[in-house]
C-alpha cells in the first residue's frame, strides 16, 4: 500500500469524506431500441443532464480490446509514459489536469479524434506502444461516434426539431473539435486517520455538446443533482453514460443542463474510463437553436463561437462555471 505523507497529500487539497455520498438509485436508463427512446433521452437530459444507455449496439469486444491496450500502456514505466507527455493539451498526463493548477489522483491519455489535426504528441503515444493500440483506438472511436450521431438524432427528434442532422452534423463535420480521453485512476493511498478518499478528477462540467463515457466495474463517478446533492453512479461496464455538455446547454437555451460531475479514486481497485467528447468546429456559432425556442423566448446567452468559449475555458479552473462569461444579464 502506498502511504502518502500529509504534505504530499496536501497538494491534492481535494480530500473528500468517504461513504457520505448516497447511491444514485434513480438513474435514468435509456434502451436505445425502445420505441420511446427519443422522449426518454429528452426527459433525462432535462432532469439530470445525464443518462445510462443500454442496448447501444457498440460491440463489447471493441470495448474490451481498448481496455486491454490502455491497461498495457498504463503499466509501462513512468519514464516511458512521460515520453508521450506532457499534454499540450494532447498527450499523456499524470496528476495535473489542464494548464491552471488542477490536480487529481489520475493519469490519462488525451487525444484529438480528428486524424487530420492529431498532434505529434498524440502520435508518439502510439509509437511507444508497439501493439495495435492506434488501430484499436480508432475502431472504438468510430463505433462510439456512430452511436453518438444516432443519439443526437433521437435527441433532436425528441426536442421537436424537424430538420434532420441538426445536432449530429456538428460532430460529423470534418473540422469537429472532438477529443478522446482515457483516464486511469490507480488505487489511491489510504488515509486511515482521516477516513477520506482522494479525488481522482475534481468537479466540473464538460465543455462540449455531448460526452460518452464507458468505465470498468470500479465505482467512483459521482454526479450533482439539480438540488445540489451529490450521488454515486453505480458502474456498469457494458453500458455507456451520456453527459450533456455546456455547448448543448446553450443550444437548448438551458432546457438541458450540463451535468456537474467528479470522480473519487478507490482505495483498492483501479478505475479505467474512456470518454469521447463530441464538440463542434472552432468556427461554429454556439447559440440557442431557433427550432427549440418558443415564440418570444429570449436567448439566455450572448452569442459566441466555439473558439471563443475554448479560449476562455483554457484560462479557467476545472470547477469554474465556464458559461458565466456568456450569460446574458438584465442589462444586456
Ligand atoms: C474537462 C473535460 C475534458 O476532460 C477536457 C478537459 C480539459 C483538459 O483536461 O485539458 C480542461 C477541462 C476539460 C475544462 C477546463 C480546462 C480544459 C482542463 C481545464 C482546466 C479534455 C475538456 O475538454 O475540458
Amino acid at each position: 500500500m502506498v502511504v502518502l505523507s500529509q504534505p504530499a497529500l496536501n497538494q491534492f487539497l481535494l480530500l473528500k469524506p468517504c461513504k457520505s455520498t448516497p447511491l444514485f438509485t434513480g438513474i435514468p436508463v435509456v434502451d436505445f431500441t425502445h420505441p420511446d427512446a427519443k422522449n426518454l433521452i429528452v426527459e433525462a437530459c432535462r432532469d439530470y443532464g445525464f443518462f445510462k444507455l443500454v442496448n447501444h449496439g457498440v460491440p463489447l469486444e471493441l470495448v474490451a480490446n481498448l481496455e486491454n491496450e490502455a491497461l498495457r500502456f498504463f503499466k509501462k514505466s513512468q519514464s516511458e509514459k512521460d515520453r508521450a507527455g506532457p499534454p499540450d493539451p494532447f498527450g499523456y498526463g499524470s496528476k495535473r489536469i489542464g494548464p491552471n493548477g488542477d490536480v487529481g489522483w489520475v493519469e490519462y491519455l488525451l487525444l484529438n479524434t480528428n486524424p487530420e489535426v492529431i498532434s505529434p504528441k498524440s502520435l508518439s503515444i502510439f509509437r511507444e506502444s508497439p501493439h495495435h493500440f492506434r488501430a484499436v483506438v480508432e475502431k472504438y472511436i468510430t463505433a462510439v461516434k456512430n452511436m453518438c450521431y444516432a443519439v443526437l438524432e433521437l435527441m433532436a427528434e425528441g426536442l421537436g426539431i424537424a430538420q434532420r442532422n441538426t445536432l449530429s452534423r456538428l460532430l460529423k463535420d470534418e473540422k469537429s473539435d472532438s477529443c478522446f480521453r482515457i483516464n486511469h485512476y490507480p488505487p489511491c493511498p489510504e488515509v486511515p486517520a482521516l477516513n477520506r478518499n482522494l479525488v481522482g478528477f475534481g468537479e466540473h462540467t464538460d465543455p462540449q455538446i455531448i460526452s460518452v463515457l464507458r468505465s470498468n466495474s470500479t465505482s467512483g463517478l459521482q454526479i450533482c443533482l439539480a438540488d445540489g446533492t451529490w450521488v454515486s453512479v453505480p458502474p456498469d461496464q457494458t453500458s455507456f453514460f451520456i453527459n450533456v455538455g455546456d455547448a448543448l446547454q446553450v443550444m437548448t437555451n438551458g432546457r438541458f443542463k450540463s451535468v456537474k460531475h467528479r470522480v473519487l479514486a478507490d482505495t483498492t481497485k483501479s478505475r479505467l474510463s474512456m470518454i469521447y467528447f463530441g464538440g463542434p468546429a472552432l468556427s461554429e456559432k454556439i447559440a440557442p437553436l431557433p427550432s427549440v425556442m418558443v415564440k418570444g423566448e429570449e436567448s439566455l446567452y450572448k452569442e459566441f463561437t466555439w473558439w471563443e468559449y475554448k479560449k476562455a475555458a483554457y484560462t479557467s479552473r476545472l470547477a469554474d462555471n465556464r458559461l458565466a462569461p456568456f450569460e446574458k444579464s438584465a442589462a444586456d
